[in-house]
């Protein structure tokens, strides 16, 4: 278990891996969840380690809405959990302005699925993704990059969520 202190990360020669869910529901989805990848790539303090296919899948919950693309990727940081979804915050504002403006829905939604194996609970940020475990949607595209993670809360494995789930409502887009 990670200390809660995270000091001088930066000066820090390890990193921290941590994985994020991205999702988009619009016709440029794809285009949009890669540029977001692209800019994280480039955000210092920040390496894009892996990343997973996209999916396509069905909407949970909300109103009537489309189909979403989904994917996840593994990130090392040499930020702190609460940094690191400063920055993802500030990407989907990024994407999200415009595109808000004329479409008026989100086209993009990043969220910090796990952080090594730190269980977090503070009012802006819970971790691992209080959501994550009944989420097909996440754990299919995590079970490619991170198939061995042990959710800290359960001790289960992203493989031991998955087939835990219904995985019916999301396919496989590309690469196909
Ligand atoms: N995100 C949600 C709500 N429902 N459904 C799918 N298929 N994919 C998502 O990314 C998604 C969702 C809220 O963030
Ligand atoms: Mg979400
Ligand atoms: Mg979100």
């Amino acid at each position: 278990m990670l200390s809660s202190s995270f000091v001088d990360l930066d000066q820090s020669p390890r990193s921290y891996r941590a994985a994020i869910g991205l999702g988009g529901n619009l016709g440029e989805a794809i285009a949009a969840l890669a540029g977001a990848l692209d800019y994280l790539a480039k955000t210092p303090g920040i390496e894009l380690a892996k990343q997973s296919s996209w999916y396509q899948s069905k909407p949970v919950g909300g109103p009537p809405q489309p189909d979403y693309i989904n994917g996840c990727a593994l990130l090392n940081v040499h930020l702190s959990p609460h940094e690191l979804l400063a920055v993802l915050l500030g990407i989907e504002q990024e994407f999200g302005r415009v595109r808000m403006v004329r479409w008026g829905a989100r086209t993009l939604d990043l969220d910090l699925i796990f952080y090594e194996d730190l269980v977090l609970d503070t009012p802006d940020l819970l971790l691992p993704h209080p959501r994550m475990q009944e989420r097909a949607f996440v754990l299919m595209p995590l079970a490619e990059i991170a198939p061995d993670w042990q959710d800290p809360r359960t001790g289960r494995s992203v493989l031991e969520l998955l087939a835990a789930v219904d995985h019916s409502i999301v396919w496989k887009i590309s690469p196909s």
